[in-house]
């Protein structure tokens, strides 16, 4: 066991910011993992969790991850994100309210946090928040004058990673005829199979929702691996783009791939230990917050910058491919993992 004090020094971070939401039965987290590089940006995660502890060490771990994409890319915003812990099913004008509540929380913290959408919330979502939270709120629904979601950027950044993985593998970014296997076939991961179908590329793909999985199987043709063969499948590139904390040591002494490079926030169960265990396996991790991290550029570069949408696109991509590029090449020099090198590379 480790102390409440242990856990926030481990974490790193600056502020936690717990609130217990009475009407709705719910706890809200905010957690403000640095304001050192810029104010601190992440999205609001909307779900269940197991109990108060998971959540709060969800967000303080989301939260780290947030500062990391921004230092990757030497911008200037620091990492944080909301959790909002649902005990229990609401109907649509308990979520409203609670949304308002939670906004009202946000402007609290006065620009030390500005939040956008994540699982569980959507644009639409943060244009209630706006109503009590502007200036800060991101991603609001471009009827609003919002950029709206921001998961094309996202699946632009992940397929720059995976080029950049197949380079560094295989020694060609040459994508035609590469097996890459998508886990989740949510926004992200849907667009990210077309970028990668345009360029030649073998589709599998493994999904939860019946619905989705019809879709992709008779109308686009891919290839679906069921959850129970999801690490024992044969593919060049594993992709996760569903919930993070899938890589332990007994999925990664399964897999057969050669590299790894997915939008999903903190893949691995335990980063230091686990990306080792990756390295020994000869399997070369691109490491998420990474390969992420167009999601979040898109958001500040499109919204606190105005850049334009198409100059986004090229900027996520080019900034994603040249990061991996810096991070491999430590890696090799170092003899490190590629988390390892990551850090480093950040430093
Ligand atoms: C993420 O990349 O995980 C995010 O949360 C993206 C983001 C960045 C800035 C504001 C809101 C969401």
């Amino acid at each position: 066991m480790i102390t409440d004090q242990q856990m926030l020094e481990r974490w790193g971070g600056e502020s936690l910011h717990v609130y217990r939401d009475r009407a709705a039965d719910a706890w809200i987290i905010i957690a403000v993992h640095s304001t050192e590089r810029g104010p601190s940006a992440g999205g609001t995660r909307m779900k269940a969790y197991g109990n108060l502890q998971e959540a709060v060490l969800d967000a303080m771990k989301l939260s780290a991850a947030m500062t990391l994409k921004f230092a990757t890319v030497k911008m200037a915003w620091g990492g944080g994100k909301t959790v909002v812990y649902l005990t229990r099913e609401l109907d649509p004008q308990e979520r409203h309210a609670l949304l308002l509540r939670l906004g009202a929380h946000i402007k609290n913290l006065s620009g030390q946090y500005y939040a956008g959408p994540d699982i569980g919330t959507t644009s639409d979502d943060m244009d209630v928040l706006h109503t009590v939270a502007a200036p800060y709120i991101f991603s609001r629904t471009p009827a609003t004058g919002g950029s709206g979601s921001s998961s094309v950027p996202t699946a632009y950044g992940v397929f720059a990673a995976i080029r950049a993985t197949c380079r560094q593998v295989f020694g060609t970014g040459d994508l035609e005829g590469k097996r890459i296997l998508i886990q989740g076939m949510g926004n992200v991961g849907s667009y990210l199979s077309h970028l990668l179908r345009s360029e030649g590329a073998y589709i599998l793909f493994s999904e939860m929702n019946a619905e989705t999985v019809k879709h992709f199987e008779d109308q686009e043709g891919y290839e679906l691996v069921s959850a129970e063969a999801l690490f024992d499948t044969d593919c060049d590139i594993f992709s996760p783009c569903a919930q993070g904390g899938i890589l332990d040591a007994s999925s990664i002494s399964r897999l057969k791939c050669r590299g790894i490079a997915g939008a999903a926030n903190n893949q691995l169960s335990d980063p230091a230990l686990h990306a080792g265990m990756l390295k020994e396996r000869g399997i070369l991790y691109a490491p998420d917050f990474v390969v992420s991290l167009g999601g979040a550029m898109g958001i500040t570069l499109m919204e606190a910058e105005r850049m334009p949408y198409e100059e986004v696109i090229a900027k996520v991509q080019m900034a994603i491919g040249e990061a991996l590029e810096g991070i491999f090449r430590l890696a090799e020099k170092e003899n490190c993992d590629t988390v390892e090198a990551a850090y480093r590379y950040v430093d």
